[in-house]
């Protein structure tokens, strides 16, 4: 066979049957320090059924181990993107981003993930959504999930045959080895985002009564993803145990869950039993010049590094008198600053506007990640788990 006729870019490809399984054009991306593979919309099917086998069976999940799919064996590693082209005014993309679990068969499309929103854009260029329009390439992306706006910018120059996504270039971000291409990402409105408001309780800090440890005091916010802040000192830890270390830690994780559950339900949310948030994020003063110490809990499993909207949120709460966060944090006072989060794998810096006339109110925020396209081609599954009518009249035309 002439190797033309195997080889065909995978943007002129939609799902197709071949054998017992299904081919789905599938772009492999880092997003930040997330990875996981992105679809077009229109590649998945559309009833949510179908379409959540196909992620579990393209993910491998669920299997602790992933072996039997994409999936790395870690939440962030399980992530799914899933894209399409918006037709309102004020968006160009809109994202459904998908949690999945190495070990549990589910598909939770409610929270956000600021990392996977990352390789959005590129993964838009790359697919066939969006042409390159200059130098550097602009576009509003709405994700789905909680109706989450950002402005996204990524460099696109010209190369031998025409604008290409630039993944080289100096921008470093912990938790990732090397060096990338800098994407910049504007959210426009985050206060609230799965929550009825920034601090859903009402209050910048509620205390929570906690079986076998006593009262606890904690910051419930959100601001961009919810948050149960709490310092580590209260559970009697340092907060600079090492993510391993904190994982095998099994009676604080034994605590941070009812905690949780409480929390969940006084922030509004309900019983979050099977909901990946709120997330329990243990602080301390920072140790590396920056503004706070933090361990992520995303929520059962301790963050190599911190997500990116739960950075904003915390940073958020850094700025808030009568925080938890606040308490042990070491901030500038100003309009326009610089927050230095540092987490297991160093730091990461949030931009955020404060309101001249209102220290407690927080207007915008704006970040630097990195994405890469590390592989594009077909994600196979198992026929039996699409079970929508598109591919069985694709197969009627052969
Ligand atoms: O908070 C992990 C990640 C995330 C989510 C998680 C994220 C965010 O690091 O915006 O990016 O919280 O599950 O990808």
């Amino acid at each position: 066979m002439d190797v033309s006729t195997m080889i065909q870019p995978p943007d002129s490809t939609r799902p197709r049957l071949r054998g017992s399984q299904i081919a789905i054009p599938c772009w492999f991306m880092r997003g930040g320090t997330s990875r996981g593979p992105f679809f077009r919309a229109d590649d998945l099917p559309r009833d949510p059924i179908s379409r959540d086998a196909v992620l579990l069976a393209a993910m491998g999940s669920p299997d602790v181990r992933q072996i039997d799919g994409l999936g790395g064996g870690n939440p962030l590693t399980s992530k799914v993107g899933i894209v399409g082209l918006s037709e309102r005014a004020n968006a160009d993309l809109e994202f459904q981003f998908a949690q999945l679990q190495p070990d549990s068969d589910l598909v939770d499309l409610t929270p956000n993930c600021g990392n996977m929103l990352a390789a959005v854009v590129p993964f838009a260029l790359e697919a066939g959504l969006l042409a390159p329009h200059g130098d550097t390439t602009t576009a509003r992306v709405l994700t789905l999930n909680t109706g989450l706006a950002a402005e996204i910018i990524v460099s696109t120059p010209v190369g031998d045959s025409g604008r290409y996504v630039e993944y080289s270039g100096d921008a470093r971000i912990d938790g990732v080895p090397g060096m990338a291409s800098p994407i910049s990402i504007n959210f426009l409105d985050t206060a609230g985002s799965v929550c009825s408001a920034l601090l859903p309780t009402g209050n910048v800090r509620d205390r929570v009564e906690l079986a076998g440890v006593g009262p606890v005091d904690v910051t419930c916010i959100d601001n961009g993803q919810p948050l149960v802040i709490i310092a580590a000192s209260a559970l009697g830890r340092t907060g600079y145990e090492s993510a391993a270390a904190l994982n095998a830690d099994e009676e604080l994780t034994s605590h941070l869950e009812p905690l949780r559950l409480t929390c969940g339900e006084l922030m509004g949310l309900g019983d979050v039993t099977a909901k990946n948030y709120p997330k329990m994020t243990l602080v301390s003063p920072p140790r590396h010049g920056g503004a706070i110490s933090t361990r992520s809990f995303i929520p059962h499993v301790c963050h190599d590094s911190i997500g990116v909207l739960a950075a904003v949120t915390a940073a958020t709460a850094c700025v808030l008198d009568g925080t938890v966060a606040r308490e042990v944090a070491t901030v500038a006072r100003g309009t326009e600053i610089t927050v230095s989060i540092e987490h297991p794998a160093g730091e990461f810096s949030v931009e955020l506007g404060i309101d001249p006339d209102d220290p407690q109110h927080v207007t915008k925020s704006a970040l630097l990640r990195t994405a890469r396209l590390i592989m594009a081609g077909d994600v196979l599954v198992p026929r039996s788990t699409w079970l929508s009518s598109a591919v069985t009249s694709q197969e009627k035309q052969r």
